[in-house]
């Protein structure tokens, strides 16, 4: 079987959504992944079908019930492999370029999505949801962090991105962001395009965006600048790297 999401959420029909579209969506229908969404709101047992309720201690707004969101986890992992249970909250650790390949690696995610002011903490004990967050903002839900999280996924499937796509990391795969890219005209409102690029010198080509690449995350990440020049100094690592001190 294929790599398959699984999504619970209180609006279903918000998925596959962009996902459906583009990259993701002609992989969709090739069969290299699947993805179902669960109506959390079906596993509710009451008349009235309650998925929510007032936080015990007070305060504003409303907490998902555990009993509900257990039984629909219960009815997600029953299916599709053992994936790992997430949970997308911005108290989760960073999604990075290392956990996308790692869920990659295996079968397939089921994806929590809450709604009002979170989940009840015993489910996330209960079933050793793993809380993942997608950076520092507030959303009103989680459904946009499930959906960036399957497409960072879903084009490093097999078979997914073309053979001219594959230098599929093109940011991160060797730590560095992206060198500016260029097009036709060549002459764009008396902007020239680096004369480098018009050279046919390959390994000049191959030198300059490596310095560029090395010049925009030294400016504008310090961070990942930090990262890889500690590995460069590690034996073996990235073949003599970096060209720009
Ligand atoms: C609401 C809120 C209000 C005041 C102070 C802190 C607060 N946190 C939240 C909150 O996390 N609300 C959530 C809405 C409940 C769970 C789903 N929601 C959500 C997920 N919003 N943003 C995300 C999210 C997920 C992954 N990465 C970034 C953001």
């Amino acid at each position: 079987m294929s790599w398959h999401a699984s999504v619970l959420t209180l609006f279903p029909e918000m998925f596959p959504g962009p996902l459906g579209q583009s990259l993701a969506g002609r992989a969709l229908r090739d069969g290299r992944w699947s993805i179902d969404s669960l109506d959390i709101r079906s596993f509710a047992t009451d008349r009235h079908r309650t998925v929510d309720d007032t936080p015990f201690g007070g305060g504003a707004g409303m907490v998902m019930r555990p009993d509900v969101l257990d039984a629909a986890l219960g009815a997600a992992l029953a299916t599709g492999g053992d994936r790992p249970a997430v949970y997308l909250t911005p108290r989760g650790r960073r999604l990075d370029q290392a956990m996308v390949r790692d869920f990659v690696a295996g079968p397939g995610l089921v994806l929590l999505c809450g709604r009002y002011e979170g989940v009840d903490e015993r489910v996330i004990e209960a079933r050793g949801l793993q809380e993942v967050s997608i950076g520092d903002y507030v959303l009103s839900g989680g459904e946009p962090a499930a959906m960036v999280l399957l497409d960072a996924c879903v084009r490093l499937l097999p078979g997914v991105m073309g053979a001219a796509e594959s230098g599929v990391e093109e940011s991160f795969s060797d730590g560095l962001l992206e060198y500016p890219h260029y097009t036709r005209p060549a002459d764009w409102q008396g902007r020239a395009v680096p004369p480098v690029l018009l050279s046919g010198h390959h390994a000049e080509v191959a030198r300059w965006r490596r310095a560029e690449a090395e010049r925009i995350t030294r400016e504008r990440r310090p961070d990942l600048w930090a990262r890889y020049t500690e590995n460069a100094a590690a034996p073996g690592a990235m073949d003599g790297r970096p060209a720009a001190a």
